[in-house]
């Protein structure tokens, strides 16, 4: 019986901002290897969309003063028209919030409540009493209660990567005003996920994909699994079936996305899309590594609670950085899609070139113009480029054609080794080892050519000349079948020039050892342009200039109204006694008369003043800070000082102790 049919999808972009080089890491890779997949015989769909819902939209429209669905439309219409200009082509790109998905969603929700995996419960949920609304997901800020990092309401995104749980989240903040949020109870629906623990053990152990979708997933659910939450308070999402003020948390309608575009699809194709999703599949998730959770816990437990088919296989990538940075949007750490990148005019395809060719797609991959323009020119150009336009200069000039002779076997044997290669490292989604596999035959034309010197040849033996340009040319079309699914703008091109008139894309791979046409072939112009030292020089200082920007911004101090500053309560005051703080090198005991109220004050000067030297001194004192313990050492105000040797701040003229400063 024939294998089910290949589905493959990427993880959804939320429409509440454009795209940049993260999201590419998943898309890229994603659409090489449907690419390649479809080339070598396979039956493929790609489906993909945009998340319409939850918690970052409404937040989002909420401060660009805009309908979350206008927003939707707006980011939705971006990505969509971003990804083709990557090269990056779905069979569908739907939205969570088109009716397809909705219905879907319902569908699924109803069968998990008539399968008996749905109860109610109540749950304290983070509530602003400023804004007087509940505080769901990204409306709410605090502590990861597993690792302590600072976190978003439902997810530790910048340390352990765990989901949290409405009511999880310590110290939590209102993200709109600021104020520090309360719990309240109130009743929401959950998911009976802790009854999938074994089931879920047993299927990440044969889950396809990346190791790191695996282990990570196996390593979070070991000790324990708890139930799972899935509705919110909040007005725009999937109304939760039955209750008219709830909607599904957004986590479980996305991912029910991917079934939903298959239907879309399907019903543009006549196709049946339950062959994709019931049952034996071969669904292929590519996902950002931030996303395992979701991906290898919620959904197929809520798949398989469903009675549907669970996914084959998860390819979650590693994390991408600019100049070493971690990504960041905030600090400038960033690549625009659009604008740092295509609007420059740059190829879509050296872009997919280097995320694919930089690293595993598991490891971190860093990005900058200094490293991306050495790979493209020593590469792309010089490797690849360089073959390419050698060959069919000389066989145009010379043969003005492909000259009819058979090709060498150990050239057909050599194809054939780097075929089997690149297959074996794409099934296994190591796109690195397959570009670096593609390069290297590029790389065994170069010296294939160089050291036979057809140029030279000619002058002696015609037909031997013609022999080493006929093999060259072989390992040219070899070259440019498997190169395309990295690069394939760049491959038509080449294809054209090795005189087809059809698309490359129209040929398997295993054309590859066919004999290549004994058409005529045109002047060749170059495939590549370098990357010029004064633009990447540019680009980068583009990118200085925001990462500084972004420093200064959040430098910035805000401003302070006159009453803040009243509520500052600074006096003169003078040191009566001083003593080190037994055990530390930098902190001074002091007591400080404040004017009829004596305060013991620790300060971090013992580097810079002998004790006896600041008694009897006039200073400047902060009286109502806080009260702290300093190396067990009870403080009660500060001593102003300045600069990095602590000059102490002192009246000009004496003034009585204890006077206000104003
Ligand atoms: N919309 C984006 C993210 O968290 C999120 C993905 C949904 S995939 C079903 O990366
Ligand atoms: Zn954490």
């Amino acid at each position: 019986m024939n294998p089910p049919p290949l589905l493959v999808t990427c993880g959804l972009p939320y429409t509440n901002g454009p795209c940049h080089l993260g999201h590419l890491r998943t898309y890229v890779p994603a659409d090489a290897y449907v690419r390649y997949m479809r080339r070598a015989g396979e039956e493929v769909v790609f489906v993909c969309g945009s998340d319409n819902h939850g918690t970052p939209i409404v937040v989002s429209a909420e401060e660009a003063g805009v309908s979350p669905r206008a927003l939707s439309e707006r980011y939705h219409k971006h990505f969509d028209d971003t990804f083709r200009r990557m090269e990056v082509i779905f069979d569908r790109f739907g939205m969570t919030d088109d009716p397809a998905t909705h219905l879907r969603t319902k569908a699924i929700v109803s069968r998990l409540t008539e399968n008996g995996y749905i109860y109610k419960q109540i749950v304290h949920q983070a509530y602003c009493t400023k804004c007087k609304r509940f505080l769901p997901d990204r409306y709410v800020e605090g502590v990861c209660p597993h690792c302590g990092t600072p976190a978003r309401g439902d997810e530790c995104d910048q340390g352990c990567g765990r989901h949290l749980e409405p009511g999880e989240i310590k110290d939590p903040v209102c993200k709109v005003c600021g104020t520090k949020a309360e719990f309240r109870d109130q009743e929401h629906y959950f998911f009976r996920l802790s009854e999938f623990r074994e089931f879920l053990l047993s299927y990440l152990e044969t889950l396809r994909g990346t190791s790191n979708a695996r282990n990570y997933a196996i390593g979070w659910i070991k000790d324990e699994l708890h139930d799972w939450c899935i509705t919110r308070t909040l007005e725009w999402g999937v109304k939760f079936p039955g209750c008219d003020d709830l909607v599904v948390y957004v986590w479980v309608d996305a991912p029910i996305g991917y079934i939903a575009f298959t239907e879309e699809w399907a019903k543009g194709a006549g196709k049946d899309w339950k062959r994709y999703w019931c049952g034996e599949n071969r669904v292929t998730h590519f996902i950002g590594g931030d996303i395992i959770y979701h991906h290898s816990i919620f959904w197929p437990a809520l798949l398989k609670a469903a009675g549907y088919g669970v996914p084959h296989a998860i390819v979650a990538s590693g994390m991408v950085k600019v100049d070493d940075h971690k990504f960041s949007k905030s600090r400038g750490y960033v690549v625009w899609t659009n604008d740092d990148y295509l609007d420059k005019g740059l190829p879509a395809d050296y872009l997919r070139y280097y995320l694919l060719a930089y690293t595993s797609h598991t490891k971190e991959l860093n990005f900058s113009w200094k490293v991306f323009s050495e790979r493209i020119n020593n590469e792309v150009v010089n490797i690849f480029g360089n073959f390419v336009y050698r060959t069919l200069f000389f066989a145009h000039k010379e043969f003005n054609g492909v000259p009819s002779c058979p090709v060498d076997p150990v050239i057909i044997a050599e194809i054939e080794k780097s075929l089997a290669t690149v297959d074996g490292y794409m099934r296994e989604y190591e796109f690195k080892g397959a570009v670096d596999a593609i390069m290297a035959l590029a790389a065994f034309g170069n010296t294939y050519i160089q050291t036979h010197a057809p140029w030279k040849l000619i002058k002696t033996d015609r037909d031997a000349s013609a022999q080493v340009i006929r093999n060259c040319i072989q390992i040219a079309q070899a070259v440019t079948l498997l190169i395309e699914p990295v690069m394939p703008a760049k491959a038509q091109e080449c294809w054209t020039m090795l005189g087809y008139t059809d698309n490359v894309t129209d040929h398997p791979l295993s054309d590859a050892t066919c004999p290549v046409p004994e058409t005529s072939i045109k002047a060749p112009s170059p495939l590549f342009a370098k990357m010029e030292e004064e633009q990447v020089k540019e680009l980068d200082a583009l990118l200085q200039k925001r990462v500084a920007q972004a420093n200064k911004k959040m430098e910035m101090i805000p401003m302070v109204t006159f009453e803040e500053f009243q509520k500052l309560d600074i006096r003169t005051g003078n040191v009566l006694s001083a003593e080190p703080v037994p055990k530390s090198n930098k902190l001074l005991k002091l007591q400080v008369d404040i004017g009829g109220e004596i305060r013991q004050i620790v300060a971090g000067m013992q580097q810079f003043y002998k004790p006896e030297e600041l008694v009897g001194k006039d200073v400047v004192v902060v009286t109502n800070l806080a009260p702290a313990k300093i190396f067990g050492v009870e403080s009660n105000g500060m001593i102003l000082a300045a600069g990095d040797s602590a000059s102490l701040l002192v009246p000009l003229r004496p003034v009585e102790t204890g006077s206000k400063i104003r």
